[in-house]
């Protein structure tokens, strides 16, 4: 409770940040993208990580401001950069499948990408596999005019939420991000991994959709992705989730 109150008061005096994981090509290192992030900077406890409260801001719907913030603040952000002239990159945002059952997305999203001028295609949105499972027929119209506006659709986690074939076909996604699991790999697991990967990587190629491989930390799985032709490597190997200026510095120097 004590929480949820905390939570109330952050979304007013805005104590929320984003935070901006870069996705570079696994060949180059050239950043191609990245992945938004929200931090919660807490007067007494720190950081407090979404882990903890989007699942508790799901519940007691306070998620439905969050995430009009969270857009909101990325197109302030994607304006902030390409007036200073910076190279624009795609950002995605992640989605919490709620989010959907409220009016007024589309036209949010429509409205800030105007207020901004910003091309719809520097948006990206991550929707998890388990949270389309779940979802109805709202919700795949929903994406279906967000991808009319002209924003991506990602989906997050791919591989653990069994939705698979079916969904790939019936739903108009641009990137898969394969989940970290499948690019950790415990001792023991790596082949059957190694072997899932591929597969993922081939289906992706198929059809014609980008994949972004999360949780890269090692050489090893770096040079692997490479090899296999994966588009996006995401993960600490190259960086983890950075301030807006430390993200800029990044575009700035050339990589
Ligand atoms: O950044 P980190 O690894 O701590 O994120 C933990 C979880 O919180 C992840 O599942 C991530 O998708 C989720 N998350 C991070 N930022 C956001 C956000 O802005 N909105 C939503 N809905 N989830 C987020
Ligand atoms: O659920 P989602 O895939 O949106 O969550 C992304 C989360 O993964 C973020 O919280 C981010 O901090 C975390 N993350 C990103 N790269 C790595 C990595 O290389 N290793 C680990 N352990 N976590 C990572
Ligand atoms: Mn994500
Ligand atoms: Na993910």
């Amino acid at each position: 409770y004590v929480l949820e109150k905390d939570m109330r008061k952050a979304i007013v005096n805005e104590d929320f940040e984003m935070y901006y994981q870069p996705q570079v090509e696994p060949g180059t290192g050239i950043i191609q993208g990245a992945e938004a992030l929200i931090r919660w900077n807490h007067e007494e406890w720190g950081l407090v990580s979404p882990g903890e409260f989007i699942p508790l801001a799901e519940e007691n719907h306070l998620i439905h401001n969050i995430s009009d913030w969270v857009i909101k603040k990325v197109c302030l952000q994607l304006r902030e950069w390409r007036d200073k002239d910076l190279t624009l990159r795609p950002i995605a945002i992640n989605l919490s499948p709620i989010r959907f059952f409220k009016k007024g997305l589309v036209e949010l999203v429509k409205q800030q990408l105007e207020l901004h001028q910003i091309p719809a295609k520097y948006l990206e949105f991550e929707i998890t596999e388990s949270s389309l499972l779940k979802s109805e027929k709202g919700v795949l119209s929903t994406i279906a005019a967000l991808k009319e506006l002209g924003v991506k659709i990602a989906i997050d986690d791919f591989g653990t939420g069994h939705a698979s074939m079916n969904y790939l076909r019936e739903f108009q996604a641009d990137t898969i991000k394969i989940d970290q699991v499948f690019i950790k790999s415990s001792d023991g697991q790596n082949k059957k991994d190694r072997a899932i990967v591929s597969s993922i990587l081939h289906l992706a190629k198929g059809l014609d959709m980008k994949i972004v491989a999360e949780g890269v930390e090692e050489y090893d799985q770096l040079e692997f992705l490479k090899q296999k032709e994966c588009d996006l490597i995401q993960g600490y190997l190259f960086s983890k989730p950075v301030p807006a200026e430390k993200f800029e510095q990044m575009l700035g120097t050339g990589y």
